[in-house]
């Protein structure tokens, strides 16, 4: 991949796991978000270093973010995939400030998700560029026909996830490397293999994920707390409506806060 967007395609979505890049804002938008991104950690774009926030749930602290991740050309991609119910769940900015050492192993996301069924479509926003040196996202084609969960080791320390596949246990011959400018964005689903190496380069390497489900999901938020995950985990209905209920516990209304309140 070489930032050129291709055409969002739902038919390559289900048949090899992910279809992108896809350019979703304009490149100004994404230097406006991550502008607001960089002030809500306290940190300056063009000399940042690490994040000391917790990465998830900005979508709910902040009315940018939940606008960012709600943008009607996203959801009409999403819509073709998940139809026209559409459950916010989650968000996360992924940050890897220059020359951080920590890596994201190969895993399948919904292995580490209390939710049933396993429905969950991630949009991977790149807010910055992308590249092999600033540890893009990669993925393997068709690797989301079945589950590997039951192969997950433990892993060193530089992994961000203290559990998933070690590198010589996944076949990359066909890897992707999604090198991606500022505004695009790659779709994946529940179960594609993907990984990001660390960063060895200058350039912070910023995204912003979104993950979508659909209403029938059920999220045992027990689960989700005894992860320590309930902070990111908060379902949304942010178009058609939500015809079952099953998750009235961790639902907030658009555009509020944790406690009810507006976002600022
Ligand atoms: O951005 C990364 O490095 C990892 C992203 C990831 O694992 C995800 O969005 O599920």
């Amino acid at each position: 991949m070489n930032g050129n967007s291709a055409q969002f395609s739902s038919e390559q979505y289900t048949s090899e796991g992910f279809t992108g890049p896809i350019r979703v804002l304009s490149p100004d938008a994404a230097q406006s978000a991550r502008t607001r991104f960089y002030a809500s950690i306290g940190q300056s774009e063009t000399n940042p270093g690490p994040m000391a926030d917790r990465p998830g749930g900005f979508d709910l602290r902040y009315r940018w973010a939940y606008d960012l991740a709600t943008k009607p050309a996203i959801l009409d991609h999403v819509e073709q995939i998940l139809g026209p119910d559409i459950v916010l769940w989650a968000t996360v900015f992924w940050y890897k400030e220059p020359h951080n050492k920590s890596y994201i192993p190969w895993h399948q996301d919904a292995t580490y998700w209390p939710m049933v069924p396993r429905i969950n479509l991630s949009v991977w926003i790149a807010l910055g560029p992308t590249f092999r040196e600033n540890g893009c996202l990669s993925l393997i084609p068709g690797s989301h026909r079945g589950w590997l969960d039951d192969q997950y080791q433990t892993l060193e320390p530089a992994a961000g996830f203290s559990e998933g596949l070690a590198d010589d246990q996944v076949d990359d011959s066909c890897i992707v490397h999604l090198e991606m400018s500022p505004g695009e964005a790659v779709f994946f689903t529940e179960a594609t293999l993907h990984r990001s190496d660390a960063n060895s380069s200058d350039v912070p390497r910023l995204a912003f994920a979104l993950r979508f489900t659909t209403p029938e999901v059920i999220f045992d938020v027990d689960a989700l707390k005894e992860k320590g995950i309930d902070y990111l985990a908060r379902a949304t209905v942010v178009r058609g409506e939500d015809r079952y209920g099953f998750n009235e516990a961790i639902r907030v209304a658009p555009h509020c806060d944790l406690n009810g309140e507006p976002l600022p």
